[in-house]
């Protein structure tokens, strides 16, 4: 059949600039101050002539226009009363973050475009499948969760949207609980639904809950169309593809259709957007650099850099990229694909290890997980997780044992102090296995012998799909990942190419932090392993001070030791550590806004406060602001 495809949906339905009535924040703070349901640059007189130099406004947010970053006006913070103190104080409280900044940017607001330019020379299919988008939320702030739902109607193509499913998992807040179905009946399309849970289930049965209220029929703005000179007329297939978000989030422009053309094209591709970053401080919106998921063996998930190889093609920075793991919040999927592939693990609890449950399921049997660089959407990233669990467990480690015995094999970390250990409730003995004593049972010793409730529905899914095993998927998927123990190969190249071949030196220098003035040095002597950083005066005269920067994205003071992170406890401060060449935790680079970017964690070094002699240093979410601003001087 020949001809040219005619798409019956309607263009993007408008649903932005609504009233609202009774929902909106109450503070009386100076109408100058609030500029919500502004979508143009935002006139603070005060802000005027910053504007003029710069020529550029992000509603509250204004652009750089040599770097493409974006910078926070810190009159949105500002406390004018003691009503302002008390909705940041909760806010902080309650959700961790700055709920006075978030009520007064509304629930609409122009984010930056993030994007590679070339994405913006992209098109896309016209008879892309259309999606069910499932938001589940436990006390989340209304400012925040309602700035994520017009975050997707503004920017998302009605004919692509055949809903949005908030599932509401027991909230307590009493505005979640009575103004916002009020919000969603009056002010918000047919198409958004509000299901609430009767009990808390957690973000996994909760997801799980959304999708099986996710609808396949036609979408009522689609029609089927017939024209003489039209061969082909599309009918959106609605609902097909699930795609789930985090209750605060913002999607960036077009960011939906790069991620269902890879599921047209194949139905078992998953996929997730670049996770932008929304300061938990500030709200304010930046960009991520684009990094592949990874994990360790305490079964944390981490961010890695993305093999040169896969970098490589004709369409370089924009082409998606394969990813070992997903961060677990933000990502698309065919809602048939989902179903058969066994949804997710309903035997764990309310948050954490889903995602690399989901992760290794997709790989081993027969999908493939890919990062599209083209689709961007913003995510707040706290600080702390504002609640727990409702009888106060750790549901990481249920969730994260029940996955160990699912999937991983021999691999499972369960070895303590060199002696394997054998599950009594798998029936399996453990071979093992990565002994890392820091990590996971070593820090946890209560969980040898904690049950994790019975798991044969997964292991049968597991024979069912025919799956391949976890070896494979570290051979194949993620041969970046270390083994040490039986199941190492040997030799381990890394480590044999690190004694024959030095990472070629990019640069050598020194990190001079730009508010301070001062220098990156190690704290004690920097021969000493474990040794904090601090920043203090410089001395260009001082070895001591003199840090390299190689191929490998590693730091090293005065040629001995790395800058290195704990994977599994980002609080803790940077320290220097013997290089292990492995990348991850002793990854670092440098980006927009004068950033140093840790990979593995995600976040940007700081001088803690700066204004105190003492110059400690930490990483912290990258939010473009001075005490995280670096300079390698060479
Ligand atoms: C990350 C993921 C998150 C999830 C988690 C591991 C991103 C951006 N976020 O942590 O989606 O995969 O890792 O489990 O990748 N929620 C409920 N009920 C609960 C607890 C949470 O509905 O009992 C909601 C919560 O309101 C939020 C979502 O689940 O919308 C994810 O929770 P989170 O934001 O606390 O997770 P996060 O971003 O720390
Ligand atoms: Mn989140």
């Amino acid at each position: 059949m020949s001809g040219e495809i005619l798409v019956s949906c309607e263009e993007n339905q408008s649903f932005k600039n609504v009233p609202i009535k009774g929902l909106e924040p109450q503070r009386p703070f100076p109408k100058k101050f609030y500029p919500r349901f502004t979508r143009g640059p935002i006139h603070i007189p005060e802000l005027q002539q910053k504007e003029n130099k710069i020529g550029n406004s992000f509603g509250n947010h204004i652009q750089d226009p040599v770097k493409g970053e974006i910078e926070f006006s810190p009159e949105m913070g500002m406390i004018f009363n003691e009503e302002d103190q008390e909705v940041r104080d909760l806010g902080y409280q309650k959700h961790a973050f700055n709920m006075l900044i978030s009520n007064r940017l509304g629930y609409h607001r122009e984010v930056p475009d993030t994007r590679d330019a070339k994405c913006r020379e992209k098109s896309y299919p016209a008879d892309l499948p259309s999606a069910s988008v499932v938001i589940c939320f436990y006390n989340e702030a209304l400012s925040a969760l309602l700035r994520t739902v017009h975050s997707v109607l503004d920017r998302t193509p009605a004919h692509l949207l055949h809903e949005i499913i908030l599932v509401d998992d027991s909230s307590e807040l009493a505005d979640l609980k009575k103004d916002l179905s009020e919000y969603v009946k009056t002010q918000l399309p047919k198409t958004t639904k509000l299901v609430r849970n009767e009990k808390r289930e957690g973000l996994i049965r909760g997801r799980m809950i959304g999708a099986s209220h996710a609808t396949g029929v036609f979408a009522l703005n689609c029609m089927f169309v017939f024209h003489g000179t039209v061969d082909l007329c599309v009918v959106c297939p609605a609902g097909k593809v699930l795609v789930f978000l985090d209750s605060h989030c913002e999607v960036n422009e077009m960011w939906l259709q790069p991620l269902l053309t890879p599921i047209r094209e194949d139905p078992r591709t998953v996929v997730c957007p670049v996770i932008d970053i929304i300061s938990a401080d500030t709200l304010a919106y930046s960009s991520s650099p684009v990094v592949r998921g990874g994990f360790n063996w305490g079964l944390h998930f981490k961010w890695d850099l993305v093999p040169l190889a896969e970098l490589e093609g004709p369409q370089g920075a924009t082409a998606p990229i394969k990813s070992p793991t997903m961060a677990g919040g933000l990502f698309a999927m065919d809602r048939e694909y989902f179903n058969e592939l066994g949804q997710y693990d309903s035997g764990m609890d309310i948050w954490g290890g889903e995602n690399l449950e989901i992760s290794f399921r997709i790989w081993m049997c027969g999908g493939r997980l890919l990062i599209i660089p083209c689709s961007r959407v913003g995510h707040i990233f706290r600080k702390r997780r504002p609640y727990g669990s409702p009888g106060g467990q750790d549901t990481m480690a249920h969730n994260s044992l029940r996955l160990a015995h699912v999937w991983m094999d021999e691999y499972k970390m369960m070895q303590m102090n060199g002696r394997s250990w054998a599950s009594q409730k798998a029936h399996v003995t453990v071979l093992i296995i990565h002994v890392n004593k820091e990590q996971y049972f070593a820090l946890r010793p209560e969980l040898r012998t904690r049950s994790y409730g019975n798991i044969t529905d997964r292991v049968e899914l597991r024979k069912r799909l025919n799956c391949k095993s976890f070896k494979w998927y570290l051979d194949n998927i993620y041969p970046e990942m270390q083994i040490s123990g039986p199941n190492a190969k040997a030799p381990q190249p890394v480590f044999i190419n690190r004694a024959q071949k030095r990472p070629k030196i990019i640069q050598r220098g020194r990190l001079y932090h730009l508010q301070t003035n001062k220098c990156l040095v190690a704290q004690g002597h920097p021969s000493q392993k474990g040794g904090l950083v601090v920043v203090r005066e410089c001395d260009y005269n001082d070895q001591n001070q003199v840090w390299i920067y190689n191929e490998d994205h590693e730091l090293i003071l005065n040629n001995l030791l790395c800058l290195d992170v704990s994977e599994t406890r980002s609080s803790d401060p940077p320290r220097l550590m013997k290089c292990h060449g492995s990348g991850g935790s002793q990854q670092w680079t440098f980006g927009k806004n004068n950033r140093l970017y840790q990979v593995s964690v995600g976040q940007c070094l700081k001088v803690v406060d700066p204004v105190s002699h003492k110059g400690y240093v930490s990483v912290a979410i990258c939010d473009g602001s001075l005490p995280q601003q670096w300079h390698f001087e060479s």
